[in-house]
């Protein structure tokens, strides 16, 4: 096997014998096989399209398989299988329903052809800058399906968004491949303007359906009773889980990037929606042992649960051997767990946090944030956001939050957050100087708010007073990235390292053309944005 995809990968260079994230070869093998399928299907998608046939269960079905393929998300052979056969007989009866060419065979036999002939990813092209290209294209996609499944989850959905992205998988291709490097860049930067429009769409998934997020507390304590803890980001399996214990004594929680969801009208409406739980999914095998109730799964980013499996369920596309797993709404098993199971026997009021800095709030709060720019009150904001992860070198994200000066604002989403979430940092008028914009996928917001402030100022969003401090760990983080390229915002800073895909070369453009740059030190960092 070879997977370089995320940013723990073996060596800071790829796994070879199987995954730092656990991931097995075989498990590698069927992930890499279910993206070559994946390229049929979209290339059946492009056919039908051309001869004006739609089908959205194999246009949703295109972003389910990528979203398999993503860190930390499906880590079952068997499962992997299913889907791989799934997508190609989708392929094959969408073909047939548009009149394109058939392979006119199964999908059991193509699909075993596939696992024993499809070319591994170490086989990929062997020029290196044309293999990174290659692979920032389809990584990035795989964060675009990600989003892209959350949002139809919600029905919104986008045909033209679905064909854009079928073509730059087709294009991601090994074989036949003759592109200049400027090509292959552009193929880049199209993946960053489809993952906004993934990012939009969940967005009004989101919003639409259980309303815009407000300033909101959570606690980080805990209510007399049962127990369910939710992971992961999926809106709609937590709705469906606080309908399922309305007027029990069970309390649903939320752990990992999970937390912003309390800030939404209709789910902060659930009397059992209780609190929050833990940090950041790197943690959960020290933390989820000491929860007295399942543990819910929705989407990445599961870990090896060991000792505590029989508490694990997974939904969606999230599936690890031996968990029970809730395909079809029914959460009665998840139910049942927890009153098995101890719960909290006392009330424990706890420390809480601030979430809810959504769209709509931080649009609101553009007059005011303009005025306290102009007024000297705020010098300078920062989006410090991305993801969490296992290395120590990621400190670095706490202490440039608390070496910011006091005349800063910092926005923060994803689950990079814990690194300081709990701080005290006090605030600026009516601003809490830390603000919680949400899920990873909530870079939309950050992304309109800055535009809607350059607007207003009349100048481009690089002129602003704001500075952007990534730090990545999968593949969402790498659609992130695209898109912020993709909208010309320059002078990003990402860590805790580059990723491992990235060549040189295209390194060297980066950082020409955008000024995309590596994080070095807080002090440094902020001694050169600030002056
Ligand atoms: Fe974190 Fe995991 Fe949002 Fe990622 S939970 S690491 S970018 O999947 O999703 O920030
Ligand atoms: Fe390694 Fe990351 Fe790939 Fe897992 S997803 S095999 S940790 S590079």
């Amino acid at each position: 096997m070879f997977c370089n995809q995320c940013e723990q990968t073996m060596n800071g260079t790829g796994c070879t014998m199987g995954g730092v994230c656990g991931k097995t070869e075989a498990v590698a093998h069927m992930q890499d096989t279910l993206v070559v399928g994946a390229r049929k299907l979209a290339e059946a998608i492009l056919c039908a399209d051309k001869a004006g046939v739609v089908d959205v269960s194999a246009d949703d079905l295109l972003f389910s398989a990528l979203f398999s393929t993503l860190t930390n998300v499906d880590f079952d052979s068997a499962a992997l299988k299913a889907m791989l056969v799934r997508v190609l007989e989708t392929a094959e009866n969408l073909r047939a329903k548009a009149g394109c060419e058939k392979s006119g065979r199964t999908a059991a036999s193509l699909a075993d052809e596939l696992l024993l002939t499809a070319p591994s990813p170490d086989a990929f092209a062997e020029n290196e800058d044309v293999r990174s290209a290659l692979q920032t294209i389809l990584f990035g996609l795989k964060g675009v399906a990600a989003y892209a499944y959350h949002a139809q989850e919600l029905g919104c959905r986008d045909h033209a968004m679905v064909v854009s992205a079928a073509k730059c998988l087709a294009a991601s291709a090994t074989d036949g491949v003759s592109r200049s490097l400027e090509d292959w860049l552009a193929l880049a930067l199209e993946v960053g303007r489809i993952n906004v429009r993934a990012m939009q769409l969940l967005d009004e998934g989101n919003t639409k359906t259980y309303g815009d997020p407000t300033p909101t507390p959570v606690s980080l304590g805990h209510r007399k009773g049962h127990a369910i803890l939710v992971s992961g980001h999926d809106l709609k399996d937590l709705y469906e889980i606080l309908k399922a214990v309305e007027g029990t004594d069970i309390y649903v929680y939320t752990h990992g990037e999970m937390i912003p969801t309390h800030a939404y009208p209709k789910l902060r409406a659930f009397k059992n929606f209780a609190g929050h739980f833990g940090t950041a999914w790197q943690n959960q095998i020290a933390e989820l042992p000491a929860f007295p109730g399942p543990v819910v799964f929705t989407t990445n980013c599961i870990q090896y649960p060991g000792l505590y499996q029989d508490k694990v369920f997974t939904s969606g596309v999230v599936q690890w051997p031996g968990c029970v797993h809730i395909s079809n709404g029914d959460w009665s098993p998840v139910i049942r767990k927890a009153l098995e199971m101890p719960g909290y026997a006392e009330d424990e009021e706890g420390q809480s946090v601030t979430v809810g800095f959504g769209r709509k709030t931080l649009l609101d709060a553009v007059p005011a944030i303009i005025d306290a720019v102009k007024a000297g009150a705020v010098k300078h904001v920062f989006l410090v956001g991305g993801c969490d992860g296992i290395k120590k070198e990621r400190q670095y994200y706490a202490d440039f939050v608390e070496q910011t000066p006091k005349d800063t604002l910092i926005l923060t989403l994803g689950c990079g957050k814990y690194k300081f979430f709990k701080k005290q940092l006090g605030n600026i008028g009516p601003f809490p100087r830390l603000l919680d914009v949400g899920q990873c996928n909530d870079a939309y917001a950050a992304v309109v708010l800055a535009l809607k402030l350059a607007e207003t100022l009349k100048c481009t969003v690089n002129d602003l007073p704001l500075s952007l401090v990534l730090s990545w760990y999968e593949q969402k983080a790498a659609a992130i990235l695209l898109s912020l390229l993709y909208l010309g915002v320059k002078n990003v800073r990402i860590g805790p390292s580059l990723p491992a895909f990235i060549s040189p070369t295209i390194l060297k453009v980066l950082s020409d053309r955008y000024g995309l740059k590596l994080v070095t030190t807080p002090e440094a960092d902020l001694k050169a944005i600030l002056g």
